[in-house]
């Protein structure tokens, strides 16, 4: 059988075929190959009908069209970067870092800048203004629901995480997102318990702070993933060039540049240094830039 693993917890997984949800574990051969098996992948499995749990046995995970390792999920069309600009303060280069990574994973970026209520307006139109350009973005206010319908016509029948830093109300646009839809909350409930004593339970971070990746199935086709959020993100090791590549702002200008392998920091008549003092490449985006490319000059030493 075939199915989606939508969580996994201290071992055990839990796979989702469309239905229902069964709870299983790797088979031997996955573990010995140290094939790590990630919430969005697609396995075959097996129930054992020996096993008194009814668990089954994932004993193959089908090719991933994509992966990320932080937060650790596969096979996604979206990434919804989630970040507010009060209560947590927005960190740009970390908000660029992983956009970074989608694009370096080959997948769609939607950025989403919540917690709008908390924020001076014109602070929001501004962080906006950024990343419209570049994105499809898109404002939500978790207490009231605006901005919720926006985002969910951009996300229809995708797979599709929210990510960012933590407290940012990934998980207040999850539930919005997938209000009214019937849960897989309670029978994975009910597996988890019967599964008591096996699983230790971690303690010591907020009580609504999200610990594992979860995905949401909805009825329109989209899985929606929540994540656990984090406060700083490594650079993958790619070389300094890489990185010039993940910005899709410096390609048209950057063909106007004196040098074609211009890295657009200290090289004269650098056509992106001009759209940068003209106001076309925004100066946060070309400052995290900078510091990503001083970062994975670390990989090289
Ligand atoms: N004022 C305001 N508070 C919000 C909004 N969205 C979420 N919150 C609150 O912010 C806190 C954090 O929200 P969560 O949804 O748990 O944040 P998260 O991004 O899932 O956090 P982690 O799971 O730790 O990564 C909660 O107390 C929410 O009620 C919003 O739009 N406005
Ligand atoms: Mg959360
Ligand atoms: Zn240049």
């Amino acid at each position: 059988m075939t199915g989606t693993v939508v969580k996994g917890i201290g071992g055990f997984y839990f796979v989702y075929d469309g239905n229902s949800v069964v709870m299983g574990k790797a088979r031997g051969n996955l573990k010995r190959n140290k094939e790590l098996i990630y919430v969005g992948d697609i396995v075959d499995f097996d129930i054992d009908e020996n096993d008194r749990d009814g668990e089954c046995v994932i004993h193959r995970i089908v090719k991933r069209k994509n992966y990320l390792t932080r937060p650790p999920v596969s096979n996604l069309d979206i990434l919804v970067v989630v970040f507010s600009l009060v209560q947590p303060a927005v960190n740009y280069p970390v908000v660029d870092k992983l956009i970074a990574g989608c694009e370096l994973a080959k997948i769609d970026p939607v950025i989403c800048i919540s917690k709008t209520d908390l924020a001076d307006p014109d602070a929001v139109s501004q962080a906006i203004s950024i990343y419209s350009k570049l994105y499809p973005s898109v404002c939500v206010n978790g207490m009231t629901g605006d901005g919720i319908s926006g985002l969910r016509d951009l996300i229809s029948g995708k797979n599709v995480a929210l990510a960012g830093p933590s407290g940012v109300g990934k998980s207040t646009i999850t539930n919005l997102l997938h209000a009214g839809e019937p849960g897989i909350a309670e029978e994975e409930e009910a597996l988890l318990k019967a599964a008591t004593g096996r699983i230790s339970s971690r303690t010591g971070r907020g009580r609504h702070t999200t610990r594992h990746v979860e995905i949401f199935p909805m009825s329109d086709g989209t899985m929606l993933y929540d994540t656990p959020g984090f406060t700083s993100l490594d650079m993958p090791m790619i070389e300094p060039v890489a990185v010039r590549d993940l910005f899709p702002e410096f390609r048209e200008p950057g063909s106007g540049c004196r040098y074609s392998d211009c890295m657009h920091i200290n090289e004269p008549d650098c056509a992106v240094k001009e759209a940068l003092e003209q106001g076309k490449i925004s100066i946060s985006r070309y400052e995290s830039y900078k510091s990503m490319t001083e970062e994975v000059k670390k990989w090289q030493r």
